[in-house]
């Protein structure tokens, strides 16, 4: 069976674009995960991922088994932290922070983990985690402890990446964090792919399908929108056929 890594570097030699619904256990449980499950499913979304920055009500277990009993679109873990892992999930992303300076999350969370991640079946994607500053302080990057790049640097951006990418990273996700008022700048995005090989994951601040097609057209290969379905879910398939008819 091929990994759903080789499947994302197939779908970037053909330029193929892909959408990614993240759903947050904290913001959607219960009969409201179901029904944005089903939309994943209609809208054909091409990969669910499950994470948050801190969750306190839902339960991120229980939302990884409903999506996997509803669904066959593969359920990618985007972890908040080192507590989210569960080995029913077909992936997992192993985020290290490389925008920020925070050694916890370079390397130091992974060492807690490796063990784990190993006795499990999930397939681990090393994964170049960026935030970009995206016009407000995020969760995410208060959690972290952690500044974001600023959106206009653009050789930063660029030269973070390639240094992620020389270390062996598998791919980059650039994240303006979420509920950015500001979506990464196309521009950025840009530059990035022109110093990279590896495939490119952007989320962030994105509400419409303009924003994903730009984002698209700049040169990402998987669109992450989360907070924007959240509130409208009717967007799922929206942002997808918008998505897949580019490439
Ligand atoms: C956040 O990239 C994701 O880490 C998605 O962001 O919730 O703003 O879509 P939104």
């Amino acid at each position: 069976m091929p990994t759903l890594y080789s499947k994302l570097l197939n779908q970037k030699k053909e330029n193929q674009k892909k959408f990614a619904v993240l759903i947050d256990p904290d913001a959607t449980s219960g009969s409201e995960l179901n029904k944005v499950v089903d939309r994943c499913n209609e809208a054909h979304v091409d990969y669910i991922l499950v994470g948050g920055s801190l969750i306190t009500n839902g339960s991120f277990d229980q939302c990884i088994e409903t999506i996997k009993l509803n669904s066959a679109i593969p359920c990618i873990i985007f972890p908040g932290n080192s507590f989210q892992i569960n080995r029913e999930a077909d992936a997992i992303l192993l985020l290290s922070l490389i925008s920020g300076r925070n050694a916890e999350l370079l390397i130091g969370n992974h060492v807690l983990t490796a063990a784990q991640l190993k006795r499990s079946a999930l397939e681990i994607i090393a994964t170049g985690y960026m935030l970009i500053d995206g016009g407000r302080t995020t969760s995410v990057s208060y959690m972290s402890n952690t500044i974001p790049i600023p959106s206009d640097k653009y050789a930063i951006a660029a030269s973070t990446a390639l240094a992620g990418e020389m270390l062996g990273l598998k791919m980059i996700y650039m994240d303006a964090g979420s509920g950015a008022l500001q979506p990464v700048p196309s521009k950025l995005i840009t530059e990035v792919t022109q110093q990279i090989s590896i495939p490119l994951f952007i989320g962030g601040g994105i509400r419409n399908e303009i924003q994903a097609i730009e984002a698209c057209h700049a040169g990402a290969d998987v669109i992450v929108v989360g907070n924007a379905v959240e509130k409208d879910a009717t967007l799922i398939k929206l942002l997808s056929q918008a998505i897949h008819r580019i490439g």
